[in-house]
């Protein structure tokens, strides 16, 4: 643990000053730390309480291109994220250039289709979507095919003023495989999901928000900063409370309204189980904030 502790600050330094962002980390620095075993991603844990876990994609000359290996790093991380006490939300993000230029074509062309199939192949990528804490996507630049589905398996998705979101599989002779042509249809509607994975042409972030894909569009340099703020707001509340709360909100997915609803109700009542439940309300009553105990 000492070992951690000492090293922690000397390799978010040295993590620091390599990084393209530097100017953000810069403004975090002091509450930075920085789990050092990753090739592809830097993991850290941002903001005033160091309770926003951070993972930066980091293969700057493949435009960040998701890789097996980097992907497989993206769930250790939010394994190790899920898993600390502290953190109470998740970012993850990418270079001004690109969020990340999809699967990896370079790794893919030679795969048959008993390999793929048989292998299950990017099986593993739907760990993005299983996390219980709430996960923002910071997109720049590209976020295309497995890059935009990616940003799709997050909770939140905030766009620097330059990002571009596109399903461009169909160029390349394959589809979307990732959530393109199941979670975009429901987020921007059947003719523009249709329109994007047939055409392949990307949208710009200003179109991503008009359409509901993204919640806020940015300029590209606070993005990310806005991103922890964000989480850091998310990880102020219970983080007990948090996690029924966006249960809930995915179940609109899966289910018809009616039984939604009643999903709804249900975990509402269950709140009432809760300490913080009762913590927070005594705490309003008393008009003071919440000292809540993830209980
Ligand atoms: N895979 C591998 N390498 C890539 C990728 C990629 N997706 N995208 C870019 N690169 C590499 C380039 O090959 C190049 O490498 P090098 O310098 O060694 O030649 C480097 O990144 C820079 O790229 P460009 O020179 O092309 O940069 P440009 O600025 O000219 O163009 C683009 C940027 C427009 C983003 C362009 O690179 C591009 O079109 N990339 C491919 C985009 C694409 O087709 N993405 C979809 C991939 S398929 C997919 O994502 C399927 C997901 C299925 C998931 C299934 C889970 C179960």
């Amino acid at each position: 643990m000492a070992y951690f502790c000492q090293n922690v600050l000397k390799i978010a330094a040295s993590s620091i000053a390599g990084h393209s962002n530097s100017a953000r980390f810069a403004a975090y620095r002091l509450s930075s730390t920085a789990v050092p075993s990753y090739q592809h991603i830097i993991v850290e844990k941002q903001g005033a309480k160091t309770n926003v876990g951070v993972i930066t994609l980091n293969r700057p000359k493949a435009l960040n291109a998701l890789c097996d290996a980097l992907m497989r790093e993206v769930s250790t991380a939010l394994d190790e994220l899920e898993k600390d006490k502290d953190v109470g939300a998740v970012v993850i993000t990418g270079s001004e250039k690109a969020f990340a230029a999809g699967a990896d074509i370079k790794e893919m062309v030679n795969n048959t289709f008993s390999q793929v199939y048989g292998g299950n192949f990017l099986n593993h990528w739907n760990r993005v979507s299983t996390c219980k804490k709430p996960v923002i996507a910071a997109v720049n630049g590209y976020a295309l095919g497995g890059g935009c589905e990616l940003a799709m398996m997050c909770d939140i998705i905030l766009a620097g003023e330059n990002a571009k979101f596109g399903q461009p599989e169909i160029a390349i002779g394959t589809i979307p495989g990732a959530g393109g042509t199941q979670r975009l249809i429901r987020s921007v509607g059947k003719s523009k999901a249709m329109e994007m994975c047939l055409t392949g042409l990307p949208i710009t972030a200003q179109e991503a928000e008009k359409l509901g894909l993204v919640s806020r569009v940015l300029p590209p340099k606070e993005l990310v900063a806005e991103a922890i703020k964000m989480g850091e707001k998310i990880a102020s509340h219970s983080k007990l409370i948090v996690a029924m709360c966006k249960e809930s909100v995915n179940q609109a997915y899966e289910t018809t309204l009616q039984e939604g609803l009643l999903f709804e109700k249900r975990t509402f009542h269950t709140t009432f189980a809760t300490a913080d439940r009762k913590e927070g309300m005594t705490a309003f009553a008393e008009k003071r904030p919440p000292n809540f105990t993830d209980s």
